[in-house]
């Protein structure tokens, strides 16, 4: 009945704690400030616009969505497959409620998105569900390539796109499609993937507590 649909999460995550959400915001609004000053940005301008000549600023063309979160398990109140099986894991249980500390190796921009590469300790990938990546067609990336927290998404994109987004970088890093190394900047590494996708790569990773929780909404 529904009441039983009820009792399933829309998704389970790890979500940040309030005040270092205010840093990462912070230093993804900081990266995405930079590229938009550089050069080699305006020069793929149009991967944005579609025209080349138009401006764009970075920090507006995205929209903040919600409470910053890694997606463990999206269960859609129990319609996703596998969403009940995933509630009743013996190793999800056992750390509902749990503190973490997840470790964001880099950021990215595409048109669609932009977000950081979550990247999953043996013990986290514990929570991950088994299926994720194949989900999307990426079946020949670790477990755990998708972990992601989204930042923003442009204009009618939906938050779910920017998993997608990562699977697409992280594919033609794969395929040993080096991207084209842009610069250094003080944050990391910047390099360029086509149509508009860049990953910086972080000098220092961000360690940031995050608890493993579900959201109902
Ligand atoms: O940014 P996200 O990881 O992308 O967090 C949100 C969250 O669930 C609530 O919408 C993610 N999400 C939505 N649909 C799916 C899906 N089909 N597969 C995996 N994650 C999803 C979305």
């Amino acid at each position: 009945g529904p009441l039983e649909e009820m009792s399933l999460p829309l998704f389970f995550g790890w979500f940040l704690l309030s005040s270092v959400q205010d840093k990462v915001r912070c230093t993804s609004m900081d990266f995405l400030k930079t590229l938009d000053t550089l050069e080699v940005f305006k020069k793929h301008l149009s991967d944005f616009t579609g025209k080349a000549e138009k401006e764009v600023d970075l920090e507006q063309y995205f929209q903040a969505k919600g409470t910053l979160h890694c997606t463990t398990k999206f269960c859609d109140y129990g319609k996703a497959p596998g969403a009940k099986e995933y509630a009743q894991n013996t190793t999800v249980k056992e750390f509902y409620g749990s503190a973490f500390e997840l470790s964001l190796s880099a950021l990215f921009v595409t048109p669609r998105t932009v977000g950081a590469r979550v990247s999953l300790t043996e013990e986290q990938l514990l929570l991950w569900p088994a299926d994720p990546e194949e989900e999307a067609g990426s079946t020949s990336l670790p477990r755990g390539s998708r972990a992601h927290i989204t930042l923003g998404c442009a204009e009618h994109v939906e938050p779910v796109q920017t998993g997608l987004d990562l699977l697409e970088i992280e594919t033609l890093q794969q395929e040993h499609q080096q991207g084209e190394p842009i610069e250094e900047m003080e944050l990391g590494s910047l390099t360029y993937y086509g149509e508009g996708r860049w990953l910086l790569t972080l000098r220092e990773p961000i360690c940031t507590p995050a608890c493993f929780s579900s959201f109902y909404g």
